[in-house]
């Protein structure tokens, strides 16, 4: 009997389960109570408030229901906002948050409750969510978000998002119960310096007015920005252009707008005149309108790492900004994790919580990267001390979709994120068919590498132990245990299964367009996993035949790793596509390193160990500079140039440390303002000690800068502000050319 009951209470909880596994809702709803039963959609629906309740999410409730054939019972869908007909009857339960929302589905009805018309149309999406094949789960929700406004901010340098990619996020961002997209791509010249003065031409002004249609319909503000800082005068000529500039755009749909001010030098930096342009727009503009809702700005001093540099900035704006402004912020340093204690910093200074710009998963400064990782790092407790939370992408806007449907999960229900799954969910989301592929490459394609803002993220995390004992293995016993190459094997047949599965994916073909060049390598690496064991056990075997063909293999390998990356996104920065660089990739070139090694000494044999990485280093006590990557092309050395304002302060220099003592040709440089030969001083040595200065000259007149060096060897090369001033400058280039003998 009692055997009886127990089997009878486990089929119940697994059949609960599966019907709450079934009933997943993302963003993760406050309050969600399951109860048993089912309702089914076959028959007549009726909707009531359909004349009152927001037109969007009528709309998207049409879209969801066809209506029934009648034969199957009838069901009434009640729908509308607080203070509705259809919907006073739960006035009770609908919660008093904003955009929130109150759902319940019985045995003959339907009630989507909003408490505006926001929490109206994400009642839809939960039910959305909740269809499955025409049946429901009875349930009641009452739902709500904790940060008030969530979003992207389109907000990188690099090639802007096209038309179609916009409109597709926007869709998805109401999917996701997003509420905001901030467009401001730092190469629209028409947002930023040159052109932010002028209207758009035509075509653009079209697009951007078909853009707030189509926020509009997904309940997102379309908020326009304007970036005047680098080239603002403080007079009434320019303020007025600008709020030409502004109502023109209100003209064309836009409804929310944003001033930028970040990454500039200059006179546009000054606090007080920020201030007070911001709150006459505040006043003449954004208030007076009536329907435009609240400015927002993202400041100079937008982290927390550069208050040093204009301590009275940020208390200013605090003083000074009318309490409705909002001011972005993107935490401890330009790219950091968001902590309570650094939202706790700086709300006291600015007088109002901080609207976040976090800068994930953009890879402006890494294009050679894609970020395709769970979201971490986003502490929970921050949620309720901030005002906005939007995430700045990468310029592939599919691929970003994966961490911006976390950043949505995350911003509505701070205390229920779950990274592990919502990344699950969210690979899901982008590519239901070919989801296990996606995720094994998102998996091996989620860290930054040394990158200037020392920012890392974790990578193929269930593999690592074992690569690691492997390859220690390997190192002190000459051999690894056969459990692991196996496992090592399978990680690595997965990952080119996986490249080779997307490589022809026609499901979501803009995503594989963006992914491609990674795909390419991604695979190249898988490949090179599996000949690095054969190869590492051939040496370990004594089998020259097979370490031969292996290694011939290998060679071919790292050359193809090359040629894709001379060949495929050849932007001007950071040239070619990395995948896998935090553990698979280097595991297999250090198997390669560690066997052909043991051949060469066992054989006497000198093939040849090697690899297409830099061996050189920055050289600089400049913070934002001290871990720049230094890349190779050719015989040109040089730093990876920086996006951001460099802020140079006397005797500090900025260089670079080569591998070991090399005869030198030209060093170039390039710092965007002329004149810069005056107080830098170059310098070369070979021991880092002894210093020798070299002749620095202006190389045309933009500001470029070189020096001949020919005839010099040296190892550390170095340029040092030595003047008494602060100095902002751009790092657009600093090359070391090796003389072509060597
Ligand atoms: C820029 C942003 C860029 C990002 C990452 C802000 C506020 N501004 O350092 O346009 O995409 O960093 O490189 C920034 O973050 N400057």
């Amino acid at each position: 009997m009692n055997r009886k009951i127990i089997f009878l209470v486990l089929c119940l909880l697994s059949g609960y389960i599966a019907m709450a596994q079934q009933a997943e809702v993302s963003p993760v709803p406050q309050n969600m109570q399951l109860k048993s039963g089912h309702l089914s959609l076959g028959g007549e629906v009726q909707v009531l408030g359909r004349e009152e309740a927001d037109s969007h999410a009528v709309a998207k409730l049409d879209a969801l229901l066809p209506l029934g054939d009648g034969k199957n019972g009838k069901v009434d869908i009640y729908i509308g906002e607080r203070g509705d007909k259809a919907v006073r009857k739960y006035a009770q339960k609908i919660p008093k948050e904003a955009e929130g929302y109150y759902l319940s589905v019985d045995e003959n009805k339907i009630v989507l409750a909003g408490n505006d018309e926001r929490g109206t149309f994400y009642a839809v999406q939960t039910l959305a969510q909740l269809l499955d094949k025409g049946v429901l789960p009875f349930v009641e929700i009452t739902d709500y978000p904790v940060v008030r406004f969530r979003g992207v901010v389109e907000g990188f340098y690099g090639t802007p998002w096209s038309h179609e990619a916009r409109m597709s996020q926007l869709e998805f961002y109401g999917r996701h119960k997003m509420n905001t997209y901030i467009y401001g791509p730092k190469d629209d010249p028409y947002h930023r310096t040159p052109h932010w003065r002028e209207p758009y031409p035509e075509e653009e002004a079209r697009q951007i007015a078909e853009l707030a249609r189509q926020a509009k319909e997904n309940a997102v503000d379309f908020v326009w920005a304007i970036h005047p800082g680098q080239d603002i005068k403080w007079n009434d000529a320019d303020r007025d252009l600008l709020l030409a500039k502004f109502e023109k755009m209100y003209r064309l749909g836009v409804r929310s707008f944003a001033v930028f001010f970040d990454d500039i030098s200059g006179e546009g930096t000054n606090p007080e005149k920020q201030a007070a342009l911001l709150n006459y727009i505040d006043e003449r503009f954004i208030q007076a309108k009536g329907d435009v809702t609240p400015l927002i700005m993202c400041p100079t001093i937008y982290n927390k790492a550069w208050n040093g540099q204009l301590p009275d900035y940020l208390p200013t704006l605090g003083e000074r900004l009318n309490p409705s402004i909002q001011i972005m912020w993107t935490g401890n340093s330009v790219i950091s994790d968001i902590t309570l204690e650094g939202v706790e910093w700086v709300n006291p200074l600015i007088k109002r919580k901080a609207y976040i710009w976090w800068n994930y998963p953009v890879t402006d400064y890494i294009r050679d990267r894609l970020l395709m990782g769970r979201v971490y790092g986003l502490e929970k407790e921050a949620g309720s001390q901030i005002s906005g939370f939007t995430s700045n992408p990468m310029e592939h806007p599919e691929a970003s979709k994966i961490a911006i449907a976390s950043i949505a999960d995350f911003a509505w229900n701070p205390q229920a994120f779950d990274s592990e799954a919502s990344w699950k969910r969210a690979v899901r989301d982008v590519l239901p068919g070919d989801a296990d592929a996606l995720q094994v490459f998102a998996s091996h394609n989620a860290d930054l590498g040394e990158n200037g803002h020392g920012y890392r993220r974790e990578e193929s995390v269930e593999i690592q132990p074992v690569a690691q004992r492997y390859l220690n293995a390997c190192r002190t016993a000459g051999a690894g245990t056969r459990e692991d190459a196996l496992l090592l094997r399978r990680a690595y047949a997965d990952m080119v299964e996986a490249a080779d599965r997307l490589l022809v994916n026609e499901e979501n073909p803009a995503l594989i367009r963006e992914l491609k060049p990674w795909l390419l390598q991604f695979r190249v690496v898988g490949v090179s996993g599996m000949a690095a064991i054969d190869l590492m056990e051939a040496a370990e075997k004594g089998d020259a035949l097979l370490f031969e063909k292996k290694y011939k293999h290998l060679r071919a390998l790292q050359k193809q790793r090359y040629l894709i990356n001379q060949q495929y996104n050849q932007n001007p920065y950071h040239p070619g596509a990395v995948s896998a660089s935090l553990v698979m990739q280097p595991l297999a070139d250090s198997l390669f390193v560690l066997a052909t090694f043991r051949h060469n000494q066992a054989t006497g044999d000198t093939l040849p160990v090697v690899l297409y990485t830099s061996p050189h280093k920055a050289y600089s006590n400049i913070p934002q500079c001290a871990n720049l990557p230094v890349r190779v092309k050719g015989n040109r050395v040089y730093l990876s140039p920086v996006l951001e304002v460099v802020h140079w302060l006397p005797e500090q220099y900025l260089g670079i440390a080569l591998e070991k003592n090399a005869s030198l040709g030209t060093v170039a440089m390039d710092f965007g303002m002329p004149g810069a030969e005056v107080w830098l001083k170059l310098e070369v040595s070979a021991d880092g000690k002894d210093w020798q200065p070299l002749v620095l000259s202006a190389d045309g007149a933009k500001g470029k800068l070189k020096a001949d060096a020919a005839g010099v060897t040296a190892r550390y090369v170095r340029l040092t502000n030595t003047g008494d001033d602060n100095r902002d400058v751009r790092l657009k280039a600093f090359s070391v050319y090796l003389n072509k003998q060597e």
